[in-house]
């Protein structure tokens, strides 16, 4: 029986009711997206029709899913709200703080040695407020939600910007920092933007050597890496219901890539197999009752063009397989062109290794398919001229491919089979070398390829392709090889060509665990104690932010000028800070390390105004804090892309900067730094990012006005005494200005919690 079951019937139940009222208000067909948010409005039955991209709205997920890395922080400020247990369904799942080294037992073994802290308290907290708690080796979140979770129609929201992948099972599944967690554990509201609606309609049918994958990596060529921000991508046609439903979850878990709120998929007979295969058969046939409310009304996908906001087409029985990166997702190659690119732009064409599995591509389809290559590795006398290595998603899906005898096949290729964690994907890879900071290039089935991700060089040039494709080129060992019409050359001196990758969508003989990894929470968690040691490095309780003392903000310091990319990877680094994941003191020493400085083009070397000189930003910023000096960020486009980790937003937060003035935000970024009692602010001109320079002292000039719709003035004093006046635009309401004066919004909380 499924997880939750009272709970996804009471959705549905509701349901009908709530789309026909819905779709009564809009006076039109309704999109699936709008089913699902108007049947999950905070106040139940709808009453009016939203302005999409406009109004804010309450809503009311189903559940929510936290991983360690940032589970930790979500649930340090949970503690704070007071309650007994949390409101809704919630799980914490054990995966980004398992290092890729050896192979999964033995990683596995150091992980829980030197986390142990860590995991006994996500343990603890778990079992004290009624959260499920996946155990290290359990599996990685998003896989682990798919298989057991997610389900046609609901809402959830997860602290990780990837939680988007159970779009693939036709939910709304939307990533966020731990505040807003927090809100929706704690019985409030959680509040977002009515999305806008992006239609990707698929035509055709996938076969040969492309890949759900191939989707996405074709989208993000053409949306770019902010082109989804603020909307919902909702994929229907012949081409999404000939496809499974793990690799709807591809398509959905890249969608962060672009920066959507969340992408989402029609229920259809994919997601009832899975369902099924997965030991869900009444989620499946409760699904079925509401079928018709699950997906779009039919006019919708009959017309697009009225009812999305843009619509784009895709014919897959025409789509090549595809090559994204290096160092962003959305430089799309077709692997016809890849050879000439590379070439053209000096890419090392050696691969040094294949890395398939991760959240994104480790569905037993994706697996069965890549082993179908590796199996020819033998058969046809080959030898594999990249390291390779697999990830698995999930116990279930790693104890099923044994038993199906694709470890072993992998195994003949001298694969490495890491644990089921996120391990390289997240920069958790102790790959021999790396310090070395060697240019090479690797390819790997995940769906970041940020500088430094995978193994902290910063020489590494990460390309994202199908688990299928990333085989056959390490098989190949080079970035040049198109499997579709290239030759290898064999032990034997022959010509061979790699067959076409074929795999079963779900196993025959159905999934298997003996221990898939789950603890249950105490009925009554009441008695439990949450231990947190003073003198600890990996854990700090929280103290509250102090509210906002009601003045303008004067004399304040530019503590830097972010030039180009500066994701969250740039702000808080993930690999080894992800030890410091639970202590806000200890990985605020992580902030902004990886930006580049606009004035010098360096990273982590910027001008202490108090003495002139150059040092790491966060010791110039502790040396402003010590003084009681304030500072602000400046940052460029899409500022925050990447992560849902709130860490980006409390570490300035914690250091003392104030505001952070951008030409434009990613959404989560955005949110978590309102959460968190700062500024977020724009430029109301883009241009007036050149006019700062270095020196700076800012003064805010109206910040005592704050209020909804009202553009903030900002005087930038230069040194030589002259100042320009920069407009700054914002997007709070005004219970987000709340959260600003309170100091954050946890502040609030807590003042409500003990009235
Ligand atoms: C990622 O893929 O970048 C992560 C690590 O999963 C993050 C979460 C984190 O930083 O902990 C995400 O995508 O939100
Ligand atoms: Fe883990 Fe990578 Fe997935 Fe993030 S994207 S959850 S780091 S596997």
């Amino acid at each position: 029986m499924a997880f939750d079951i009272e709970m996804i019937q009471k959705v549905y139940a509701n349901m009908a009711e709530r789309v026909d009222k819905a779709r009564e208000l809009v006076g039109r067909p309704l999109t699936l997206s709008e089913k699902i948010l108007y049947s999950h409005l905070w106040e139940g039955m709808p009453s009016q029709a939203y302005t999409r991209g406009k109004d804010y709205v309450d809503f009311a997920p189903d559940r929510v899913a936290c991983q360690d890395a940032t589970a930790q922080m979500a649930l340090l400020q949970f503690m704070h709200a007071g309650k007994s247990k949390v409101a809704v369904p919630t799980t914490v799942h054990c995966d980004h703080l398992i290092q890729a080294k050896v192979d999964a037992k033995t990683d596995l073994a150091r992980a829980k040695q030197q986390s142990n802290e860590v995991f006994d308290f996500l343990s603890s907290v778990s079992d004290k407020y009624g959260i499920g708690f996946w155990k290290p080796g359990a599996g990685i979140i998003h896989q682990v939600v798919l298989e057991n979770y997610a389900f046609p129609g609901g809402m959830m929201i997860g602290t990780d910007s990837h939680t988007v992948n159970a779009g693939g099972l036709g939910m709304l599944a939307i990533g966020v920092g731990g505040a807003d967690a927090v809100d929706v554990m704690s019985g409030m509201a959680w509040e977002l933007k009515f999305p806008k609606l992006i239609g990707v309609k698929l035509t055709g049918k996938l076969s040969g050597w492309t890949a759900p994958k191939d989707v996405i990596l074709k989208v993000a060529g053409i949306l770019t890496v902010k082109g989804g921000t603020g909307a919902v991508v909702e994929y229907f046609g012949e081409g999404a219901t000939a496809m499974s439903c793990t690799g709807k979850g591809t398509i959905c878990n890249m969608g962060a890539e672009i920066g959507a709120t969340t992408s989402t998929f029609g229920y259809d007979a994919s997601m009832d197999r899975y369902l099924r295969s997965t030991g869900r058969p009444d989620v499946a046939d409760a699904a079925n009752k509401v079928a018709q409310h699950l997906t779009a009304d039919p006019e919708v996908y009959a017309n697009p063009e009225q009812y999305f906001d843009q619509v784009i087409e895709i014919n897959l029985s025409e789509l090549e397989p595809h090559l994204n990166g290096p160092f962003t997702p959305d430089l799309a190659t077709p692997i016809s062109k890849m050879k000439e690119e590379a070439i053209k732009n000096n890419w090392p064409l050696k691969i040094e290794v294949g890395l398939i599995g991760s959240c994104t591509n480790s569905s037993y389809e994706d697996i069965a398919r890549a082993a179908s290559l590796a199996k020819q590795v033998s058969e046809k006398n080959l030898k594999t001229k990249a390291q390779f290595t697999i990830t698995p998603g999930s116990e279930t899906v790693r104890y099923t491919i044994e038993r199906d005898g694709f470890i072993d096949t992998f195994d003949k290729i001298g694969a490495t089979v890491f644990a089921n964690a996120c391990g390289p994907c997240i920069g958790m890879w102790d790959r021999e070398g790396a310090e070395k900071e060697e240019r090479n290039t690797i390819v790997h089935s995940f769906n970041r390829n940020f500088s430094k991700r995978a193994d902290g060089n910063p020489n590494t040039l990460a390309f994202v392709g199908s688990p299928e494709l990333v085989t056959a080129l390490a098989i190949a060992g080079d970035l040049g090889f198109n499997p579709l019409t290239d030759t290898l050359i064999n032990e034997d001196g022959q010509e061979v060509r790699l067959d076409e990758p074929t795999g079963n969508e779900l196993p025959l003989k159905g999934f298997d665990v003996e221990d898939p990894g789950y603890q249950a929470p105490a009925e009554d968690g009441s008695g439990v104690q949450v231990v947190v040691n003073p003198t600890s490095e990996r854990l700090q309780l929280l103290a509250p932010f102090d509210p906002w003392d009601g003045k303008n903000i004067t004399g304040a310091k530019l503590l830097i000028k972010a030039f180009g990319k500066c994701t969250t990877d740039h702000i808080s680094m993930a690999g080894p800070w992800l030890r410091f994941r639970g202590h806000l003191d200890n990985i605020s020493n992580n902030m902004l390390i990886g930006a580049v400085n606009a004035y010098n083009q360096k990273t982590n070397a910027v001008k202490n105004q108090l003495t002139g000189e150059y040092d790491a930003v966060p010791a110039v910023q502790r040396a402003y804090k010590a003084k009681g000096v304030p500072s602000i960020v400046v940052g460029d486009h899409n500022y925050g892309e990447g992560s849902s980790r709130e860490h980006a937003a409390m570490e300035p937060r914690f250091l003392g900067v104030k505001a952070v003035l951008v030409k434009s935000f990613a959404r989560i970024h955005e949110t978590n730094l309102k959460k968190q009692g700062m500024l977020a602010l724009t430029f109301a001109h883009e241009a007036d990012y050149d006019k700062i320079q270095e020196d700076d002292t800012i003064n805010f000039v109206d910040l005592v006005d704050f209020a909804p719709g009202k553009p903030l003035t900002l005087e930038f004093v230069h040194a030589d005494g002259s100042k320009d006046v920069i407009i700054a635009n914002h997007s709070y309401n005004e219970s987000q200005i709340g959260w600003f004066v309170a100091g954050s919004a946890l502040n609030l909380i807590a003042a409500a919690g003990k009235a």
